[in-house]
């Protein structure tokens, strides 16, 4: 085993990461920006190492001082946590070439993955369903071709894709031709890749994913699934395990967990992984794309399996066996996990750092709380603003619910706006609790609800948009944008920009 590792990462997941390692016995190194200097990651680690300035491409991104740091304090893996360098191939081969160990899959499966259409064609070929669609980039005569074909509405998709960015609905022909360019626009600038491949669009589909894990000797799992509908603009805010839809029809686990293992092992898949599926509303299932790499979510799965899959995955970077088979793994009780972020629900979502003044967590019997906060900390404004993740856990999803009203009523943040209050209003709402979910699930939320009491301030919402032009919110961190957008924003001035 090994007795160092380092994370390559910030906030929440490198101090889970690090929890992990000290129960392992095994030593962390954590990596700081300028902007971290006094964050809980660097305080946790027995070692830190400043690697560059805020901006992630000077720092978190730098696979050089990156690996200089490993060399440094003599780690013998990476561990490179969610965002950042975790999906790139680049990063894991030269991990290897520098004799460190990559914690997670190989370089060729995370580039094989990151191609949309080349996943695309792996699930076809391990015979896992897909939605009808081109398994390449396509011209705008051939996506005209494939809409008259199969009908409309159809999406573009970016073939280098994700996070929803280059995707663009498409209701007729009379509108392709204005939205494959300006997908292929907004594809290029985000991924320096312009295609476009296309696919009949699913209407309201729930969002489903398969936690996978494998071992580097052909062992793979599923550990079942997770129901990540509740999405605005790309970004999962609330997920569960079960999903309510596969307690209804539990066959679907199976199912999907031989499909998901089916379509990572055509790509030699190793390490944790998640396939992600649309559902319809005819519960058909289609393959989406695989997260090479541990998700935001992945609490709500060790809570209901009662695993580490943190633990799992060094075990099996470091040349372990899976420490048991698929009979073995068994589903218990309900989880749900909320993403506290330091935002206003009631404002578009908009991004709040600042000094926290007020702190008090939430705690007692079912809660599991993976945060990077402490009492006068200072949110910074460079990175996503996720303060934590509130998980609980409880017999029935039910239960599950009440315990997370109970537990947001407990935690109390002062200094900075949150979502807190937000999420105990989706967790009394009828349609929640009916468990009726899919990907439109908050705009039809706010609609039922009337919710911004104020009508969001335009003004203040398009000198925030312009600020953070090239900020991305993926699963993530944000993206290094240009300094500009950073002075945009703090000339605007907070109290002006946010009420
Ligand atoms: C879709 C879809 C409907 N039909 N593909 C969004 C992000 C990208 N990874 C794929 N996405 C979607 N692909 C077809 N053919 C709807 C979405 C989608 C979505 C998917 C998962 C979670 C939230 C979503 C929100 C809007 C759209």
């Amino acid at each position: 085993m090994f007795r160092k590792v380092l994370i390559a990462n910030r906030g929440e997941i490198a101090v889970r990461v690090i929890r992990t390692l000290r129960e392992m016995g095994i030593a962390s190194v954590a990596v700081y920006s300028d902007a971290d200097r006094t964050s809980l990651h660097v305080r946790m680690a027995d070692e830190a190492e400043h690697v560059g300035p805020s901006l992630s491409t000077e720092s978190y991104l730098r696979i050089d001082r990156i690996l200089d740091a490993a060399k440094k304090h003599g780690a013998e893996a990476i561990h490179p946590g969610y965002g950042f360098l975790s999906e790139n191939a680049d990063f894991a081969a030269a991990c290897q070439d520098a004799g460190l160990v990559f914690i997670g899959p190989s370089a060729n499966s995370i580039r094989m993955m990151g191609s949309k259409t080349a996943a695309r064609q792996t699930a076809i070929a391990a015979g896992a369903p897909v939605v009808p669609g081109t398994d390449h980039g396509v011209t705008f005569d051939e996506a005209r071709q494939f809409g008259r074909t199969q009908g409309y509405p159809i999406l573009l998709k970016a073939v280098a894709g994700g996070g929803g960015k280059g995707m663009r609905r498409v209701d007729r022909e009379s509108e392709l031709e204005s939205a494959f360019r300006n997908a292929a626009s907004e594809a290029g600038r985000s991924f320096r890749n312009p295609d476009i491949y296309v696919e009949k669009l699913v209407e309201r589909p729930r969002h489903i994913e398969i936690q996978l894990v494998g071992d580097q000797h052909g062992h793979m799992v599923h550990l079942g699934e997770r129901e990540c509908s509740i999405q605005r603009r790309h970004q999962k805010v609330m997920e569960e395990c079960p999903s309510p839809l596969i307690v209804l029809h539990p066959e679907m686990r199976q199912e999907m967990g031989e499909a998901a293992i089916r379509a990572a092992s055509a790509a030699g898949y190793y390490n944790a992984g998640t396939v992600e599926f649309l559902v319809d509303q005819d519960r058909r299932y289609y393959f989406l794309e695989m997260n090479t790499r541990l998700q935001v979510e992945h609490p709500v799965t060790e809570l209901v399996t009662g695993l580490d899959l943190v633990r799992l995955q060094v075990e099996i970077a470091a040349g372990g066996r899976l420490p048991f088979a698929q009979e073995d793994v068994a589903w218990r009780g309900s989880a749900i996990e909320c993403r506290i972020y330091a935002e206003d629900p009631y404002n578009n979502f908009l991004p709040y750092p600042g000094k926290l003044t007020r702190l008090t967590r939430p705690l007692g019997p079912g809660i599991r709380l993976d945060g990077c906060v402490y009492d006068g900390w200072t949110v910074p404004m460079e990175y996503d603003p996720l303060l934590a993740k509130l998980a609980v856990w409880a017999a029935t999803r039910a239960e599950a619910t009440e315990r997370m009203i109970r537990a947001l009523r407990e935690y109390d943040v002062g200094g900075i706006r949150t979502n807190i209050g937000f999420f105990r209003q989706i967790l009394e709402d009828r349609e929640f609790r009916a468990g009726h979910l899919h990907t439109g699930f908050i705009d039809e939320f706010f609609q039922r609800h009337n919710a911004p009491e104020a009508p969001p301030d335009l003004a203040a919402v398009a000198a925030l948009a312009a600020a953070l032009h090239s900020m991305s919110r993926t699963e993530t961190a944000w993206e290094a944008r240009p300094a500009a957008a950073s002075r945009a924003w703090l000339d605007a001035g907070r109290s002006e920009l946010l009420r």
